[in-house]
């Protein structure tokens, strides 16, 4: 059999094709025959490019109709889809295109310029521009290519994504997925979810991140249904289109957000049948308080990147809000001492994880697959966690050095060398401090070379021509020093707690 995750979900297509697969806000559908015939041409073209399965293909373009296209396209051909978020800039794009080496590259217009120069320097020959419309040269390219196109097979194991995670020690790292991972996954949360003919999904997240690309999308296509698909988050917009759908996905900042609506309430709510909540930790108020307005309580489940979903409260049973629920059937996940002893019930200790949904490893890292995994084949989550008597898990913190705002992953190493580098600064420290809207915000504590007078503005301004914008610090305090602790390590909990208390709300 096929392992293509795209035959997969070829076999869920709704019997009549004619079905809606996608109902934008203008009006207009995108049928499971038309993705099935525009993805063909893409596929097509991308093959007719000389791109063979297990090329990567590296898209960094905004959310339309025919970047999800272009994703079943990459699938179909066996090619490896590498999603780039669109904040990410000409720095942090030249690293992964140079660390990827894909064979064709697909561009958001504004960064076209940049990414020309480094496709150039890369020889990387195949560059194509697709906009938030779905336009673009892409497009034109692929216009007359042939509407066929036969699925590439493909094994379990066959690479089908490769998503960057940046690190503790400031370098991304390419988390490489199988069809395996994606099928295994999609399966267990269409099931676990309860999908079924009359859901309609709201979908208003970013398609270049798991949470939108993978574990949304991925329940949709399973279910041979619709969703209504939005270019970004807008809480209007979702309140109106709550009232004619059933279900709802997003990071905890959404619901932070629709709940600042004075629509919101039962009413609004009454046809949907679930909200799910993940990515970051949804604060036990926001849970409660949502409930109060809409009747609805949100299902809050934890996953990772490299893992996929883990553990989910159940559809039918007790949600408890602050914890992440059970683990998912056929994921395998423990909570060990620092010896590696299976922790006791609410004991707090590290959360590791195997599964057929767990990453098959690392792109051209080696060494990286033999620190995150155990000997027994474990990998490391880099999340602290306890489990209930009954089996719920409570993540407690994280033992990466991670900061988490709006559901956006920032490692603060990566900000600090940015920082180091600027001329007026002679130290930094990034720590993460609570945040209304954002849950975390990313803060930088900077010691500057005596004498020098650059200021929060200027550092700010510095960064934001460096780095994606959800990375700049939203605020910069100087100190004359660091506080360290007697074996000269920064005590970034200090900063934590000194800094707390000055984010937005
Ligand atoms: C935007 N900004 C952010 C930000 N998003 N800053 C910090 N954190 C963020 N997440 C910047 C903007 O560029 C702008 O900067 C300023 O903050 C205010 O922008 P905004 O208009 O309020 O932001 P908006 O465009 O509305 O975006 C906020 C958001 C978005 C929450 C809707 O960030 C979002 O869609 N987040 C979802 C992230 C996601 O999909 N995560 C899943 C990862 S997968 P300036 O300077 O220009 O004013 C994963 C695995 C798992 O983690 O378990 O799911
Ligand atoms: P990413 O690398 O973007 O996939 O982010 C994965 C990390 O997000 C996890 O390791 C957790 O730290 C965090 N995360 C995801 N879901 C939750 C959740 N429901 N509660 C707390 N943290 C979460």
């Amino acid at each position: 059999m096929n392992a293509n995750l795209y035959s997969t979900f070829e076999q869920r297509f709704p019997a009549d094709r004619g079905r809606p697969l996608l109902l934008l806000g203008s009006g207009r559908e995108v049928s499971y025959a038309e993705a099935d015939a525009t993805s063909a041409r893409y596929a097509a073209f991308l093959a007719g490019l000389g791109l063979v399965p297990g090329d990567r293909v590296a898209v960094q373009v905004e959310k339309s109709p025919e970047a999800l296209l272009l994703y079943l396209a990459c699938l179909r051909a066996g090619l490896v889809y590498l999603p780039l978020n669109t904040a990410y800039q000409q720095a942090e794009v030249g690293y992964f295109l140079e660390n990827a080496q894909p064979g064709a590259v697909i561009s958001q217009p504004r960064s076209l310029g940049t990414t020309q120069a480094i496709c150039a320097q890369q020889g990387i020959r195949n560059l194509f521009v697709l906009d938030e419309h779905g336009q673009g040269g892409f497009l034109d390219a692929a216009r007359a290519s042939p509407e066929r196109f036969t699925t590439v097979e493909r094994a379990e194991s066959d690479l089908a994504a490769i998503l960057y995670t940046s690190g503790t020690t400031g370098r991304s790292k390419g988390a490489m997925i199988t069809h395996r991972n994606l099928a295994s996954n999609a399966e267990v949360l269409h099931r676990e979810w309860g999908f079924g003919p009359e859901d309609v999904l709201v979908h208003m997240l970013p398609l270049f991140h798991v949470h939108g690309l993978f574990v949304a999308c991925h329940c949709v296509l399973m279910n041979g249904t619709a969703m209504r698909f939005h270019a970004k988050f807008d809480a209007g917009a979702a309140l109106a289109d709550l009232r004619r759908s059933t279900v709802f996905m997003g990071v905890p900042t959404f619901y932070t957000r629709l709940l600042a609506e004075p629509g919101l309430d039962r009413a609004a709510c009454s046809r949907m049948r679930l909200f799910v909540s993940g990515s970051a930790p949804l604060l036990a108020e926001t849970h409660e308080a949502f409930e109060q307005r809409t009747g609805q309580r949100i299902l809050e489940r934890y996953g990772m990147t490299e893992t996929g979903m883990l553990t989910s409260n159940p559809l039918h049973g007790e949600r408890r809000a602050g914890t992440v629920g059970r683990p998912l059937p056929g994921t395998d996940v423990r909570v060990v001492d620092d010896a590696g002893e299976t922790c006791k019930p609410g004991a707090i200790g590290h959360v590791q994880v195997r599964g057929p949904n767990v990453l098959s490893g690392y792109w051209r890292l080696p060494e990286k697959n033999k620190e995150e995994f155990t000997a027994d084949g474990y990998f490391k989550t880099g999340d602290m966690g306890s489990f209930s008597t009954d089996g719920y898990l409570t993540i407690a913190g994280r033992s990466k050095d991670l900061i988490i705002s709006g559901g956006f992953n920032v490692y603060p190493k990566e900000i600090e060398l940015a920082l180091d580098e600027l001329p007026g600064v002679r130290e930094s420290a990034v720590v993460g401090v609570p945040h209304a809207d954002f849950g975390e915000a990313v803060t930088a504590v900077v010691v500057r070379v005596p004498g020098d007078t650059t200021s929060e503005a200027d550092v700010i301004a510095a960064l934001k021509a460096r780095l994606a914008n959800f990375k700049v610090p939203k605020r910069v305090h100087f100190v004359e020093e660091l506080p360290r602790n007697t074996m000269g390590k920064v005590q970034k909990n200090v900063l934590r707690d000194r800094y707390s208390g000055g984010g937005r709300g």
